[in-house]
């Protein structure tokens, strides 16, 4: 039984971690968080995600997943903490990875001969090879002395709301700093992963990751532009799409009030900041995503009274999931509030409302909000607003950043 240490539990490591150990290897998941470490030590997931709470439980069950708050020794050791950014100077953004050289030098007390070392998280061109640089200063620092060890970034590329299926059924990248390291890599993740899985150095599979992320940006960025010329030539931006997607090699993705979650507004960052003089489009499309949500909330303004009540339907990054954290839509909502306006938020998914908007919104249902409000911000194009109808709204303004609703 292969044994596998996963640090950081998070929307990747843990489902990694689960499905690592309902195939049959031994795992230890690692995180830094007391909380983390009791709800999934009981069986359960911290994270929202259809099936995980299943998996979960039938991997701790099977008492192949075990949890702990530091690492311990195993064969292989999957890092997948955040790697968020910092604001730095004339509005660029630097990656902060603070979260990664912690649990690379924590592995310096535990690592042996022949361990691969994995590097999951979202990262700069050159990350594995400093986390390579950290395991060593730590095991220098021990006065440890290991041979041979391995490393390898194999980045993850699954959708949430999709994690468990993508994880088996997306095709996978393992570039390694040797091709040793990459083959040893494919090893562990073809115990799980169906689809085909590629072998590459570590830079090339570091900046594929953020080439993905970064080309749904500019995709998006490039609807959200055609929106705002649609707005103005009085054209219905999703007919155009529709029509313009007809085209055999054309394919626009769909405007909205912005560009949120983790992943697709952090990532382009990585690439400009590693190449500020070479990314005048990367960089462009960040500022048209990011200057979407202050377009939308003075649409939703234009021609309102002072002091009117306002629904925004919808406040999550993305439809269909609870996680409101970087999420275009409340910037939209806290927006309308600073103008002055009653804001009636519904959002299925959400128990309260985010720190921002509390106590200057109310969370109502959406047969509350349609009795109540003088005017409507359709944000999430969520299911359970696909029933809505303009007849609903009964002629009051209503601005539609999903191109959800029919007449
Ligand atoms: N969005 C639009 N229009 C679209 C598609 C998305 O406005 O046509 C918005 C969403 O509403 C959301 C944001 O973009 O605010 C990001 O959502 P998403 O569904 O595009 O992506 P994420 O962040 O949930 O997941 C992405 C995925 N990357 C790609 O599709 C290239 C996923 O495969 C990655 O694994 C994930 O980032 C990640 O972890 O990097």
């Amino acid at each position: 039984m292969r044994n596998v240490c996963v640090l950081g539990l998070g929307y990747i490591g843990l489902p990694t971690a689960s499905v690592l150990a309902t195939r049959g290897c031994s795992v230890l998941g690692v995180d830094v968080s007391p909380q983390v470490l009791a709800v999934v030590g009981s069986g359960r997931a911290h994270v929202a995600e259809p099936d995980l709470d299943v998996l979960v439980r039938a991997a701790v069950g099977s008492g192949n997943l075990r949890v702990a708050p530091t690492p311990a020794p195993a064969e292989v050791f999957i890092i997948a903490v955040p790697t968020p950014f910092r604001d730095g100077p004339g509005g660029s953004r630097t990656p902060d990875l603070s979260f990664v050289e912690a649990a690379a030098r924590s592995l310096a007390s535990v690592v042996a001969d022949g361990n691969l070392v994995i590097l999951e998280s979202t990262s700069p061109v050159g990350t594995t090879e400093k986390v390579r640089a950290w395991v060593e200063e730590g095991l220098a620092a021990a006065g440890r002395r290991v041979s041979g060890l391995l490393y390898a970034h194999c980045p993850e590329r699954v959708l949430p709301g999709q994690v468990l299926r993508e994880l088996v059924t997306n095709d996978r990248i393992c570039g390694g700093l040797t091709p040793e390291a990459s083959a040893r890599a494919r090893d562990l993740y073809a115990g799980f992963c169906t689809a085909r899985i590629f072998l590459t150095d570590a830079r090339t599979a570091e900046l594929a990751k953020l080439a993905e992320n970064a080309y749904r940006d500019v995709n998006i960025a490039y609807a959200n532009e055609l929106a705002a010329v649609c707005e103005r030539v009085g054209v219905d931006v999703w007919e155009l799409i529709a029509l313009a997607n007809r085209h055999p090699r054309v394919n626009i993705l769909r405007p909205g009030p912005g560009v949120g979650g983790h992943c697709v507004a952090v990532d382009p960052w990585f690439i400009v900041d590693a190449a500020p003089d070479r990314t005048p489009l990367i960089r462009a499309a960040r500022a048209v995503n990011d200057g979407r949500p202050a377009a939308v909330a003075s649409r939703v303004l234009e021609g309102l009274a002072p002091g009117a009540t306002v629904a925004c339907l919808g406040l999550a990054f993305k439809p269909d999931v609870d996680d409101l954290r970087e999420s275009p839509a409340v910037i939209v909502a806290a927006r309308l509030a600073d103008a002055g306006c009653r804001v009636l938020a519904v959002e299925p998914h959400a128990r309260e409302l985010p720190e921002v908007l509390r106590g200057r919104a109310e969370l109502v249902k959406l047969e509350d909000a349609l009795a109540r409000a003088d005017a409507f911000a359709l944000l999430v194009d969520h299911r359970a607003f696909a029933g809505l109808r303009l007849s609903d709204l009964r002629g009051r303004p209503f601005t539609d950043t999903r191109g959800m609703v029919r007449s």
